[in-house]
């Protein structure tokens, strides 16, 4: 599926979870690995992570498996990945996330979570690169999603579904996650529709709401993941306080440095909580 326009996801009348199998089906294909055990998708910042968790089995290119959409950004493709861990576990390690702002609709952006259970995965991880508007949070910190509130004004349901998202984001999963490291507090993941930052009036609604971080990705996948069954593990990387919080304008660039600069810190942290889970 390299050609952006033809994807089987947007024929209305296709089922998006026939969907994810047959992707589920060109992962194990094209990796050899029939069903993987956790599934991580990884977020500004996050990257390196993958390396640090074990033996990579296969690197598969996202426009190699059904349904996946080509990144709208920067020439690379997205990659999702077969890692085996030390303890034998299969992680799929997904670098190619479609996010809500692409306009490609919500079945795109959930698209990946869905597959990730069809391979098999029971444990779902979500990371992103996101604002803080604690004011004892500093960018390049990691912090937990307990909770969050979704602004998008849109689902990844359709029909009559009516999922219950209490404990969305796993209580027994971040109690792990804190037993590897006990320094990491948590918030409530607002998530925006973007491309656009927030306005600062925007952050104090977030704020008095009850919201802690401001994102762009996340709620609807986890969403997804609650309907497909999987536990959930959401981590942000603070990148920026949230406008109007810090004193200077937000910057792609300023995001992208923090994230590299925290690169090596956040994503030993990863690995050892995935080892943990
Ligand atoms: I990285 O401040 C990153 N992503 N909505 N607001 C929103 N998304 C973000 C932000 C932010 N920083």
């Amino acid at each position: 599926m390299s050609d952006i326009t033809m994807n089987p996801l947007d024929d209305a009348s296709a089922d998006p979870f026939a969907i994810a199998a047959e992707a589920a089906a060109d992962i194990a294909r094209l990796s050899g690995v029939e069903r993987h055990d956790i599934a991580l998708t990884l977020g500004s910042g996050w990257g390196r992570a993958a390396e640090l968790l074990g033996e990579t089995i296969a690197t598969i290119p996202a426009t190699d498996i059904t349904g996946f959409t080509r990144p709208a950004l920067d020439g690379h493709v997205g990659t999702v990945r077969s890692i085996r861990a030390r303890d034998g576990r299969h992680v799929l390690v997904i670098g190619a996330r479609t996010h809500y702002y692409e306009g490609y609709g919500v079945r795109r952006v959930v698209h990946s979570v869905r597959t990730a259970a069809a391979t098999g995965a029971s444990i779902m991880v979500l990371t992103n690169g996101a604002g803080g508007i604690k004011p004892t949070w500093q960018p390049g910190q990691p912090v937990l999603i307990s909770d969050h509130i979704n602004l998008t004004a849109d689902s990844p349901l359709e029909g009559a579904n009516f999922v219950d998202l209490t404990d969305l984001y796993s209580p027994r999963l971040r109690e792990i996650a804190r037993s590897v490291d006990s320094s990491l507090d948590e918030g409530v993941y607002c998530q925006f529709r973007g491309p656009h930052y927030e306005s600062p009036a925007e952050v104090q609604m977030a704020r008095i709401i009850g919201g802690h971080i401001v994102g762009m990705s996340t709620a609807l996948e986890a969403i997804a993941a609650r309907e497909a069954g999987m536990e959930i593990l959401g981590f942000s990387l603070i990148t920026n306080l949230a406008a109007g919080i810090q004193k200077t304008p937000l910057s792609h660039e300023e995001v992208i440095e923090a994230g590299r600069q925290a690169e090596p810190v956040i994503s030993d942290l990863l690995a050892r909580v995935i080892e943990a889970l």
